[in-house]
């Protein structure tokens, strides 16, 4: 229990942050819950994963990763509590170990679109736009990455970290300077929160003027992502919920202030008009293709019942 609530803290606080780790986090909070939960019956174990799914699901609103992890780990059918804790071990594991797999390919598959020379521009700290970008690199092509700070939580600095051990040339920006350096930009690499039925892109603050950008430039804007970013929900019409963070995040001392109000929106939303491709483990694909990795990859039924008896209540 307190392993789950210390999980559920670390995502909360962006200790684990990125969409896919938070997502991995969860599933192997939910392995190690179910390896160690003492319970008589099936009905009790079934309700403890309920608990612990949900305390997890709450923790982060818009990344869809993290709901779809839930939903594929706690998605079992068992006649006895031992078969049930198998199933949650085996699902997390398969899970986990598809989620590092997809990274690997959307790296191999996006990477042939960079060139060598080529400068790449990439927003905040997504594992699946550096796995494209650090793939590239590996297989000898010689490129500058330009990086945005990201505020407020600056993981620009995070990337140009794992991008400087690699050996990458790296540039840092202001978030404010992406119009000035956009025509030195070859390509434009962004990860994904959630992906929704028609292929718009919600991401980092900061992704849609960026996108914007591009479009004005004429310079290609790439996402990379998982196929479990893409969101089934958006298919029965539900909207994504956009997180929005502490003040203080982006004012650390806003208490002295009397009429002021910061606002501090964590992601926004991209239009899929301005994305050029989306690149996923199972191909390079239009925006406008998102419905049917939906249907097909995710195994989304359009019937709410069909969710399953333990992951129905946390979609
Ligand atoms: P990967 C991050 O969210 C960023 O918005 C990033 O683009 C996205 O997750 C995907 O990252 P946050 O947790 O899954 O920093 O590709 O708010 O690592």
């Amino acid at each position: 229990m307190d392993q789950v609530l210390e999980t559920a803290e670390k995502i909360r606080s962006m200790q684990i942050r990125g969409a896919g780790r938070i997502a991995t986090a969860a599933a192997a909070s939910l392995r190690d819950f179910s390896l160690g939960l003492q319970v008589q019956s099936l009905e009790e174990f079934n309700s403890e994963i309920q608990w612990a799914a949900d305390v997890l699901f709450k923790t982060r609103p818009t990344a869809v990763s993290l709901s779809n992890a839930i939903r594929m780990v706690t998605k079992y059918q068992a006649s006895d509590l031992e078969s049930a804790r198998q199933a949650v071990i085996e699902n997390a594991d398969r899970f986990i170990k598809s989620s590092r797999k997809a990274v690997e390919r959307i790296g191999q598959i996006g990477s042939r679109r960079i060139r060598d020379g080529d400068t790449v521009l990439t927003h905040c700290n997504s594992r699946a736009a550096l796995s494209v970008i650090s793939t590239a690199h590996k297989a000898g092509k010689k490129i500058k990455v330009i990086a945005t700070e990201s505020r407020p939580r600056f993981q620009g600095i995070t990337t140009i970290g794992m991008l400087d051990k690699l050996g990458v040339e790296t540039e840092l920006i202001v978030d404010s300077a992406v119009r000035s350096v956009m025509n030195e930009v070859d390509l434009v690499v962004v990860g994904a929160d959630v992906i929704t039925a028609n292929g718009t892109l919600v991401n980092k603050i900061g992704t849609a003027q960026i996108a914007l950008s591009a479009r004005e430039a004429r310079t290609s804007f790439m996402v990379a992502a998982e196929t479990y970013k893409f969101s089934p929900k958006t298919i029965l019409g539900e909207l994504v919920t956009i997180e929005e963070r502490e003040p203080e995040e982006v004012l650390p001392d806003i208490s002295k202030y009397k009429h002021v109000k910061v606002r501090n929106p964590a992601f926004d939303v991209t239009p899929h008009q301005y994305i050029d491709l989306i690149c996923t483990e199972a191909g390079a694909i239009p925006p406008e293709m998102s419905y049917l990795i939906i249907r097909e990859r995710l195994g989304w039924e359009l019937e709410e019942e069909s969710l399953g008896e333990v992951s129905g209540s946390h979609q």
